[in-house]
């Protein structure tokens, strides 16, 4: 029996009730506004981020039952793994059983799968009555967004992981819900500091709260080379033990990083990885002597220059290292798109630069892969399909706007809003500048279809936020900087262009200070928003 007494109940809730953010209990960080009381009663049906594109709030509230039970489809082993997971995340917090069941009886928490048309591959409708709340859709991916929505809906203290006091009540009537951009990623740079599997989960649990389906992985840099390539063996036992600052490092070995390719699966999640070249390439050329265009083994590096480093483009080894490269890590990714960099290759000339993209893109396609590269990648001749990845912040590039107009599609991460490393303000201890300080407002405040000039809007196939790692060591490190910015990404990326608008926003985001409160994130308490510490 999960359920304890009442009287423990109370006392558990009271003392996590009180409990104020790590940050935001100091005064020099507080918000300047007071913190708005905890509003009585459920939550109005669309105070979620990202906002659903439908809300019509109708009857009366849904009450979880002490007895209820979570339904699922018969025959759907996948939509039972979403059952289980959202059973997983309600059971300690509620203390009731919430046992699975197949039956058809549309009472309790119902996923079904027979949405309508309307909910598209990744959509779902909500349905709250005081009976039951259904959340159908056309696919398990739908269910677990509308899973996620589910969640926002409920009391904050939903989230931790020890018996609360309810009720779980959910404001009544219907949300139907579907995502503005296909394409809604996060990257996390796993090269200029290593993070561990367990870490890149956290984030993957974090991600998937806010419906991210892409987790970019910059797997490679001058500081440290991260995942196992059997032909290559150096890249990793030389390449992979140095990291910014002299730490040890690290890499993933083939097995763990299925782990995190099937961990990211089962939040709807696809692993992009990314194969940085020609730049930033000095793990390479410390491991590999015949790399380099002198021979010569160059010495593992731990600052934060970028820009100095390149594979030799013309010699046949870099050939061959390259196909190996490619052909394995092609090998471990079940999703279509494999990133192979080409930013900042500042120490490799123009034309060696292109005749390597060139060639780089007919390697991926052999082994049957969508390339995707950072946006200078325009440079060379992009063979159809490729997708670029636009990291600036002026938008006048005007060989990304010729390429995009010539079919290529662009995924936007223009750095003055969506990167997850910029300091908040001149006082944010971690992070860089060299893209402005960025608010949460700003992160907020962008239209990816206008980002850059001449681009028609219908080559942007989403967004997604990066998250570079010089600064970043810790799980506290990427939290601090990814909450509040990530999910003000995240609503760019989902909901509809006509629904923006920073007032709401800023409510709804004030809203999930105790969420992630009581699922231990340590968030940036901006001053821009009104949170909210009680729940
Ligand atoms: C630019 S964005 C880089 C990275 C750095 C980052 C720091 C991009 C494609 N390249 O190498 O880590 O700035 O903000």
């Amino acid at each position: 029996m999960r359920r304890r007494s009442v009287v423990s109940a109370l006392l558990l809730s009271l003392g996590a009730g009180a409990a104020v953010p790590a940050a935001a209990a100091d005064p020099a960080t507080a918000p300047a506004s007071a913190p708005a009381p905890a509003a009585a009663g459920p939550r109005p049906l669309g105070q979620v981020v990202p906002v659903p594109a439908s809300v019509k709030a109708a009857g009366g509230p849904f009450t979880l039952a002490e007895d209820a039970a979570i339904h699922v489809p018969a025959g759907s082993p996948t939509a039972t793994a979403v059952g289980r997971y959202l059973a997983d995340i309600l059971r300690p917090s509620t203390g009731y059983d919430l046992p699975l069941t197949t039956s058809t009886r549309r009472q309790g928490i119902v996923l079904a799968l027979d949405g309508g048309a309307d909910t598209g591959s990744e959509g779902y409708r909500l349905q709250s009555t005081p009976q039951a709340v259904v959340i159908s859709a056309a696919s398990t991916a739908g269910l677990f967004h509308g899973v996620q929505t589910l969640r926002q809906l409920l009391p904050a203290a939903v989230e931790r992981d020890f018996l609360q006091l309810g009720p779980w009540t959910i404001a009544g009537g219907t949300i139907t819900d579907r995502p503005r951009y296909a394409y809604r990623g996060a990257m996390l740079d796993v090269a200029r500091h290593f993070h561990s599997v367990a870490q890149v989960e956290r984030y993957i649990d974090q991600l998937a709260l806010y419906k991210i389906n892409r987790l970019h992985l910059h797997l490679t840099d001058d500081q440290g080379w991260r995942i196992a390539v059997s032909s290559r063996p150096r890249l990793t036992t030389l390449g992979g033990t140095t990291e910014v600052g002299g730490g040890q490092g690290g890499y993933y070995t083939k097995a763990e990083y299925q782990q995190l390719v099937q961990y990211a699966a089962s939040r709807y999640m696809l692993v992009v990885p990314e194969i940085d070249m020609p730049g930033h390439t000095n793990a390479a050329l410390a491991s590999y002597a015949e790399l380099n265009c002198d021979g010569v083994v160059r010495a593992p590096y731990t600052g934060t220059a970028v820009g100095f480093s390149s594979l030799c483009v013309a010699k046949a080894p870099t050939g061959a290292f390259v196909d190996d490269v490619i052909r394995e890590v092609a090998a471990m990714t079940p999703g279509p798109y494999l990133h192979i960099g080409g930013d900042e290759a500042r120490a490799t000339s123009r034309v060696d630069y292109i005749a390597f993209m060139d060639r780089a893109q007919q390697v991926v396609a052999r082994y049957g892969k969508t390339v995707i590269g950072w946006h200078q990648i325009a440079a060379a001749h992009l063979a159809p399909g490729v997708i670029a990845q636009y990291w600036g912040t002026k938008g006048d590039e005007e060989p990304v706007a010729a390429a995009a107009r010539s079919g290529t599609r662009l995924i936007m991460s223009p750095a003055n809003h969506a990167y997850l490393d910029m300091k908040y303000d001149e006082a944010t201890p971690i992070g860089k500048t060299w893209a402005g300080y960025t608010e949460v407002r700003q992160s907020y405040d962008w239209d990816p279809a206008s980002v850059v000039r001449g681009a028609p809007a219908a080559s942007v196939m989403g967004v997604e936020a990066p998250l570079w790692s010089e600064t970043v060591s810790e799980s506290s490190d990427i939290e601090y900087l990814a909450f509040p910015r990530l999910p003000a990404i995240a609503e760019v990326g989902w909901s509809p262009a006509a629904s923006h608008g920073w007032t709401s926003f800023q409510q709804r985001l004030a809203a999930q200070g105790p969420r992630w409160t009581a699922l231990g994130i340590g968030y940036y308490p901006s001053p821009q928003v009104p949170w909210q510490f009680a729940y």
